[in-house]
């Protein structure tokens, strides 16, 4: 890429994440008439894939391509694979570097640690099973950046995440089920997402744009640290184990 491309893509990049002041999700999808059908998932990247190659990205018509897909499992039954001990992030599509959209797989109990989204826009839609969101806000004391705090690593065992000091407010606990699409980025505040069910298993979608592979994680008592981000798999083929932890 030559440097004025760079350039360009940077001034993407910014103006995408100036969006995250003002966007707070769409509620309900934009007028059908508007918009190209989208039947299976392979239409939602061919479109998404236009949409992000425009010069300013419409970030509605983003989220009402999520609302619009409508979860098939043969759609995404190859990128759909599970961890023992922790959710698993799967690579969909990289998205020309504008975008992520990956699958996340969600074993009963299984939780994320309390987390940002890097500046980045956030839209999760579940493709099976109910997951909850809980969002905080950020901690009134954000000046410390501290590389030693427990949880240490995003995916986590629901135990962990509930004890400690509660200095982390909880805004807001919303139950996710399938098809419903929720959205999130650092100006609403944090999330942990959690699959409640003892019996079934949750699958979702997410699209993070720019993408990113780090973000921060947070305790309970408000501590922060950076966290490296990493796929489980790509494209439905497995990512080797070193240094994915
Ligand atoms: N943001 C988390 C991740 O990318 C998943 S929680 O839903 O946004 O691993
Ligand atoms: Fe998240």
């Amino acid at each position: 890429m030559s440097c004025v491309e760079m350039e360009k893509e940077e001034k993407k990049k910014y103006e995408l994440r100036q969006l995250t002041k003002t966007f707070f999700g769409l509620e309900k999808p934009l007028l059908q008439k508007y918009t190209n059908a989208v039947t299976n998932l392979e239409d939602l990247c061919k479109e998404l894939h236009v949409v992000f190659s425009s010069d300013s990205v419409n970030i509605e018509y983003v989220n009402h391509l999520l609302m619009v897909y409508s979860s098939n499992i043969n759609d995404w039954k190859k990128y759909a694979k599970f961890d023992r001990y922790r959710y698993t992030r799967n690579l969909v599509d990289a998205g020309n570097g504008r975008f992520n959209l990956m699958i996340l797989c969600w074993n009963e109990g299984q939780s994320s640690t309390i987390h940002d989204h890097a500046d980045s826009h956030c839209f999760m839609k579940v493709l099976k099973g109910g997951l909850t969101e809980i969002k905080y806000s950020w901690p009134q004391q954000d000046d410390a950046l501290i590389t030693e705090c427990e949880p240490k690593c995003i995916g986590n065992v629901r135990s962990d995440s509930e004890d400690g000091e509660n200095e982390l407010q909880e805004l807001s606990r919303t139950t996710m089920n399938t098809n419903e699409v929720f959205y999130i980025n650092d100006n609403i505040g944090l999330h942990r997402v959690e699959n409640c069910s003892n019996t079934d298993v949750a699958v979702s979608l997410h699209l993070y744009c720019p993408p990113f592979d780090s973000c921060s994680i947070f305790n309970k008592a408000g501590k922060r640290t950076q966290c490296q981000v990493t796929f489980w798999s790509k494209y439905g083929k497995r990512v080797p184990d070193i240094g994915n932890k």
